[in-house]
């Protein structure tokens, strides 16, 4: 499908339009309920649908140009087939038969010596049900595949909620619009949960204070009533200083501290021991500015009024990320802010769904086999690893679908470094050609969610969603599930469960537990939930109480309180490399998806560092020069942008660019570390030390 007949369809005044309720695919917190303008067949616009309460009619700058993704003229329609060297993307089309066939019988191959040489490398390209893990779980099971564990986003602070709360469970969303102050933790909500911000906007109209704390001014922050510029890897420092404040001050719901948390008297010890000057020593803040902080949220629980904190998965992406979830997630315990349904907090609403992971992936196709498991976050040294007793067999396959790691995982030297490798097989389902799909010997063109069923969870409100498909798929493009079910043909699987179709799998994702016909109606279905979770306790945790002490964490070995734990690359630790970097999403791109896109990457400009004045003076660097940013890991180059955005100390450098639309075939993850979070074997993304120089 070309642009051009797109184009002369919008003006046929003839055609009948008819519009298509879906959901938005991508990982972010707001999972919009979506309607497509179908006209002859081809999907002319894509817009908010003004009947979900969260969606409220408006898309972001990047989903409303779906129709520009969708038709976009660089989409992969055929399956190719490799014939330049790895890595360097040249291909032939090749029928589908031939790459199914041809694709069955190397994985036949090194299955019969070791099926746990086999990798399957996903993420969250889409976070549907069904075309995520449903059919693609069921094959690999079958197979007897390594188990991937998928944590390069959340996992953190996801352990460190599951051990505090007892799940990634917290406040409804909607609740916000009624808060007396919010803070916003480690979150650039108007770029990354703009739904999230037009609560937050209802809240400061009625008078709320809004608190920001990140070190990067970020266009959030400079909304914000407040900006604590903390140093990055620093939270569980200030938020155990908080907590001094409160005890000093005798801000505490004692009531509910004695009935709904478990381990009060040790984490008062442990609160005691972090003065507001010790803390701001260790965040680089002032002071005044953290016991200003505790007066207001303490002030909320004599005045009786809400307060509720907004985190997101920005604070964890450093060594010491769970425990500061951990820290920031006992806060509303203190002050019994849970009492309230605009109190409390909200890390992830996805605890709350439970969809039926055993009926979508079969487990039971295992037959009892333990396959290994590979992390992704260190894919980059485990493509590299031969085989071992503790590592099991090199990876001889790798299929990539929903996620581009050669431009998102960490050290990516090291991952393009394993990617390269002569003997890896490769196949990646994509719908355009990224930087991981260069390296693939075999490219299958995946659907977009314009052209495919789907069913959605999501991890900022609490409603579920449908997606049907508006429009016929492009060219020979296919699900991912279509495409495991014929490779599973191929491969011999003669389980009937193969056979299920796409429809059949978002109906077994909640089975009787959401009504499939409301979904069908209305494109949506609200989870029935309580209004305030934890007003009365009830949090689920084996003690049923929030946990101050994790006696699970201390069975492991590990601290049972929540501790400052400085970065693997604290700031001010090398002279060699004295600033810290973080590289949050930019605001027009989603992780790396969307860089393709003209208009997109026209508002972005070209990869940026922002650098705060003194660091830019002090090496000689002005706004607009290219700069070369290294480390021990490498280096890369971006234009540097002497901004009020970066505090002193700390750079900015914006993500996810593709690597070669960058300036010189990198981008930020050049230098990010394969180090992981303190829990939930997470990544490290924003605990990188840097120099930077001008070319
Ligand atoms: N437009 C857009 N939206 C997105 C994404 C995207 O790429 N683009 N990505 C999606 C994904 S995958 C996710 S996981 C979510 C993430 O959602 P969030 O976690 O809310 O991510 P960000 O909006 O990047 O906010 C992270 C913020 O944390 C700050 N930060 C960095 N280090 C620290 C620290 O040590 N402490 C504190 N307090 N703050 C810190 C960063 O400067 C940044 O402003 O967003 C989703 N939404
Ligand atoms: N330096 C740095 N690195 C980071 C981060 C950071 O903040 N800083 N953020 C991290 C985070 S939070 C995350 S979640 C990861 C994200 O990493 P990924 O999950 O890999 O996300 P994307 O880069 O968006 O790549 C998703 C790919 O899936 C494809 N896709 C979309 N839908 C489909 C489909 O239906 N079928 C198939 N086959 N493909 C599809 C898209 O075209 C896209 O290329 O990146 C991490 N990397
Ligand atoms: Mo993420």
């Amino acid at each position: 499908m070309s642009s051009t007949s797109v184009i002369s369809v919008l003006f046929n005044p003839a055609a009948s339009a008819t519009q298509v309720r879906g959901a938005c695919p991508h990982d972010c917190p707001d999972t919009c309920s979506l309607l497509t303008t179908v006209e002859n067949g081809i999907a002319i616009k894509v817009q908010g649908n003004p009947d979900h309460p969260q969606t409220a009619g408006v898309l972001c700058n990047k989903v409303s140009r779906y129709a520009e993704r969708t038709y976009h003229p660089e989409r992969l329609l055929s399956p190719l087939k490799r014939v330049g060297p790895k890595g360097s993307g040249q291909f032939e089309p090749v029928s589908w038969e031939t790459a199914l066939s041809d694709i069955a019988a190397r994985l036949k191959t090194i299955a019969t010596r070791d099926p746990e040489a086999i990798v399957p490398y996903s993420y969250a390209g889409t976070m549907g049900q069904v075309q995520g893990e449903s059919m693609a779980g069921r094959f690999f099971n079958q197979l007897g595949a390594s188990f991937l564990d998928r944590t390069i986003c959340s996992t953190a602070g996801g352990e460190g909620f599951t051990q505090t709360l007892g799940g990634k469970v917290g406040m409804r969303v909607e609740f916000f619009a009624e808060a007396k102050l919010i803070i916003i933790w480690g979150s650039n909500s108007i770029g990354s949960n703009l739904h999230f911000w037009r609560y937050a906007q209802q809240a400061k109209r009625d008078g709320a204070r809004l608190v920001c704390i990140d070190p990067r001014k970020s266009e959030t922050a400079e909304k914000c009533h407040e900006h604590i510029a903390l140093l990055p890897g620093t939270d569980a420092a200030l938020a155990l200083s908080l907590m001094h404040e409160l005890i000093t001050h005798g801000w505490l719901d004692h009531d509910y501290i004695a009935r709904h948390t478990l381990g009060w008297p040790a984490l008062r010890e442990r609160a005691l021991q972090w003065s507001p000057e010790r803390a701001a020593a260790v965040c680089a803040v002032p002071a005044g500015q953290i016991r200003s902080l505790a007066r207001d949220y303490g002030q909320c629980l004599v005045d009786r009024q809400p307060a509720a904190i907004r985190l997101n998965y920005g604070m964890q992406r450093v060594r010491g990320g769970g425990n500061a979830t951990r820290a920031v997630a006992c806060l509303p315990a203190l002050i019994g802010a849970w009492r309230h349904r605009a109190g409390g907090l909200l890390l992830s609403s996805s605890g709350e769904f439970s969809p039926d992971r055993a009926a979508l992936q079969r487990p039971d196709l295992l037959a009892g086999r333990r396959p290994r498991t590979v992390n992704m976050s260190t894919i980059g040294d485990d493509l590299l690893r031969g085989s071992s007793p503790g590592f099991g067999p090199k990876i001889e396959a790798l299929v990539v679908y929903n996620s581009n790691p050669v431009a998102v995982a960490p050290v990516s030297g090291k991952v393009v470094q394993g990617f390269a490798q002569d003997d890896l097989f490769t196949v990646v389902l994509e719908q355009f050609q990224t930087d991981t799909a260069d390296y693939a010997d075999y490219l299958l063109p995946a659907t977009t969610q314009l052209e495919h069923w789907d069913i959605h969870t999501t991890y900022g409100h609490t409603d579920v969603l449908l997606n049907r498909p508006a429009i016929a798929p492009l060219g020979q493009a296919r699900p991912n599930t279509q495409i495991f079910r014929e490779l599973a043909a191929r491969m011999g699987f003669a389980e009937p469960c193969f056979l299920d179709d796409d429809e059949t799998l978002c109906r077994a994702a909640f089975g009787e537990r959401v009504d499939f016909q409301t979904l069908l109606d209305q494109g949506f279905a609200t989870l029935p939930l309580p209004e305030a979770p934890f007003a009365q306790g009830g949090f689920p945790t084996p003690s049923g109480r929030c946990e101050f002490f994790s006696a699970r964490l201390a069975a492991q070995g590990l601290d049972g309180l929540p501790d400052h734990l400085p970065n693997h690359e604290a700031p001010g630790s090398s002279r060699d490399y004295p600033l810290a970097m973080i590289s949050p999403p930019a605001r027009n791109f989603m992780n790396s998806t969307f860089v393709n896109l003209k208009s997109l990457r026209a508002m972005e400009g070209e990869p940026v560092l922002e650098m705060h004045a003194d660091d830019a003076s002090a090496r000689g660097i002005a706004s607009g020069s290219t700069v070369r940013v290294f480390n021990q890991r490498g280096d890369y180059r971006v234009k540097a942008e002497v901004s009020p955005r970066a505090r002193p100390g700390v750079v900015n450098g914006l993500g996810i660019w593709w690597r070669k639309l960058g300036l010189n075939g990198t981008n930020v993850n050049q230098l990010t570390s394969q180090h992981l979070t303190d829990l939930g074997r997470g990544p490290v993304f924003y605990d990188c030390l840097v120099q930077v120089q001008a070319v």
